[in-house]
């Protein structure tokens, strides 16, 4: 028997052009839905077996042909990847089968290119000491679910804005609830020489920026919320509003799964408009990929990750690059 290849877009008309063609010759071997790049239009690739001898019954009727398809639409994904080949190259990478399509990374095309492709268009870092403020000193309010290391990082930016920027900085701190919260926070500004101011009610809030005459940056450490207790966020806000000008950064740890970033992003975006992000704890995980996915579905701008416990060693400024290199897309 000899085998045939029909492409074309519209099955009708590929069924009908062989039937024409070929009349009770040909038999329906396969039908395959592809598409040669990801959002490009899709058409039916047919083979059709000739045989001289077969019988005229051999023709599947087109009522046959249209449940085959029906099928094999269902077998196939909408972007005409086989499921399972976009499991493989999950497993591979990674990456989730949601975000290798987002991606365009098809199994066999070169799925690296795809992917950093899609990130470079996707990810963004800003350096701290590029945000943009309306007014100085500069607050950042570092928000976040309890034991992210809110504190340990504050603590952080401002030795980093202390020795490579010349910058001095101050701490605010509304965290009063949990035990220790307040000693650990003026521990750092004892051991920076940097002043630490502790508020317990909004309206102190109001005059607080005057007592850091030298300060550049103020660093406001919030209590560890848990992002579900909406009123709670609502009332801490009611503190932060008392100032003019201040730039919210949540701050979630690598180890979270997506849908726990998704959700918390969601939760703090229904109080604080939500521009800048810290990644934590990249040394706790194996790999940064749902961080990474995370990321790259949200407008955040990365002003950091951090890897350790040491203030204020552990702290990072990845480039695009370094981070491809982080989830295994080096070049
Ligand atoms: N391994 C690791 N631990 C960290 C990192 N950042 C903070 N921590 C630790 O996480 C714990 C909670 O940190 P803390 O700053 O108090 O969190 P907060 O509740 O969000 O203010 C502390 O033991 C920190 O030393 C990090 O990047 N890596
Ligand atoms: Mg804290």
């Amino acid at each position: 028997m000899e085998v045939i290849k029909v492409n074309d877009t519209d099955i009708q008309s590929a069924l009908d052009m062989i039937k024409r063609q070929y009349g009770t010759e040909a038999m329906i071997l396969e039908i395959r839905k592809k598409r040669r790049y990801v959002v490009g239009p899709s058409y039916y690739e047919i083979l059709v077996g000739i045989d001289q001898n077969e019988a005229p019954s051999k023709v599947d009727s087109i009522g046959a042909l249209e449940k085959a398809i029906k099928r094999l639409d269902e077998a196939v994904t909408s972007l005409g990847v086989k499921d399972n080949e976009l499991e493989q190259l999950s497993r591979e990478s990674g990456f989730s089968k949601e975000f290798l399509l987002k991606a365009r990374a098809i199994p066999h095309d070169d799925w690296k290119s795809s992917i950093r492709t899609y990130l470079s268009d996707k990810l963004q870092f800003v350096r701290p000491e590029n945000v943009k403020f309306r007014s100085f000193p500069r607050v950042f309010v570092l928000l976040g679910p309890t034991g992210v290391g809110k504190t340990t990082t504050a603590a952080k930016l401002a030795g980093y804005l202390l020795m490579e920027k010349n910058a001095n900085s101050g701490f605010i701190t509304i965290d009063t609830v949990r035990p220790g919260a307040v000693e650990q926070i003026k521990l750092y500004g004892k051991a920076m020489n940097m002043p630490v101011e502790v508020i317990r009610r909004p309206h102190q809030m109001e005059k607080v920026l005057t007592k850091f005459p030298d300060a550049h940056y103020i660093f406001v450490d919030t209590v560890g919320r848990n992002p579900r207790e909406l009123a709670k966020l609502t009332e801490m806000k009611m503190y932060l509003d008392q100032i003019a000008d201040w730039v919210p950064v949540l701050c979630l740890n690598a180890g979270l799964r997506k849908e726990e970033m998704q959700k918390a992003f969601e939760y703090f975006g229904k109080i604080f408009h939500m521009e800048y992000f810290i990644l934590t704890k990249t040394d706790e995980v194996e790999s940064l990929n749902s961080a990474v996915e995370f990321l790259a579905e949200t407008n955040l701008k990365v002003l950091a990750f951090t890897d350790g416990q040491n203030v204020p060693d552990d702290l990072l400024f990845p480039s695009t690059e370094d981070v491809m290199n982080m989830v295994g897309l080096a070049l």
